[in-house]
């Protein structure tokens, strides 16, 4: 049985398990759904969101579960070092980026629906997603690439996590995350042109502009 991708190219953690699945070059079917809290979906998965994906073993979901399946399953194209430390450094990069930096931006998604942000909610995300980026900072090598020399999870996964976070900081604050970084815009600009980046955002693109037009 070919791999099922659940979800919807709207969705950036979506777009994380996608873009590996192509990196990888791992043939898979996408079908397309919404989160559910209906109970055959919460079956496959439990807290029925996106992404999830279906193998002949059963289903997985959280975006780095399937990650990490996804490179010990199919190792031939790598997307973490060999090296044990090195593999740490990796995921220790996407790990600052969900925690502390998407983590308070996302406490202001309600914007992007166009729902008011209470003004605490405001005040504290900006500082602590600053913190964060202080820190995804002194961990990022940028040369070219999150973790240095060779491409990894911690691009794909920084990549999408700012394609929604940079969307909410504009919005919000009028403040683009990128600039606290030196040298991060640089690379946003570097994984936008991977040939993959172009071909998920396209697709992402596609769906935005179809649920625009159903809704005028
Ligand atoms: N921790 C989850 C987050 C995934 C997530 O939040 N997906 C969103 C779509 S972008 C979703 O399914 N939201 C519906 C919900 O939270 O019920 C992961 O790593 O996969």
């Amino acid at each position: 049985m070919s791999l099922k991708l659940y979800g919807m190219p709207l969705s950036n953690y979506f777009n994380m398990v996608k873009h590996a699945l192509h990196e990888k070059q791992i043939a898979h079917e996408f079908v397309a759904v919404r989160p559910s809290q209906e109970p055959e979906f919460l079956a496959k998965s439990p807290m029925g969101k996106v992404p999830m994906l279906e193998t002949a073993f059963g289903c997985i979901s959280e975006t780095d579960a399937i990650l990490d399946y996804l490179e010990e399953a199919y190792p031939q194209v790598p997307l973490l070092p060999k090296d044990p430390f090195a593999r740490a450094k990796v995921r220790q990069i996407m790990k600052v980026q969900e925690l502390y930096v998407e983590t308070p931006i996302h406490d202001l998604v309600g914007v992007i629906f166009g729902r008011e942000v209470p003004a605490h909610v405001k005040e504290a995300s900006l500082p602590a997603a600053r913190k964060g980026l202080a820190a995804l900072g002194r961990l990022a090598k940028l040369q070219p690439w999150m973790a240095g020399a060779e491409f990894s999870l911690a691009d794909i996964v920084v990549f999408y996590s700012f394609t929604l976070s940079n969307r909410i900081a504009g919005m919000v604050y009028q403040w683009d995350p990128l600039q606290d970084v030196p040298g991060l815009s640089a690379w946003f600009q570097r994984m936008s042109e991977r040939e993959v980046t172009k071909l998920i955002l396209a697709d992402s693109k596609a769906a935005a502009d179809a649920m625009a037009a159903r809704s005028k």
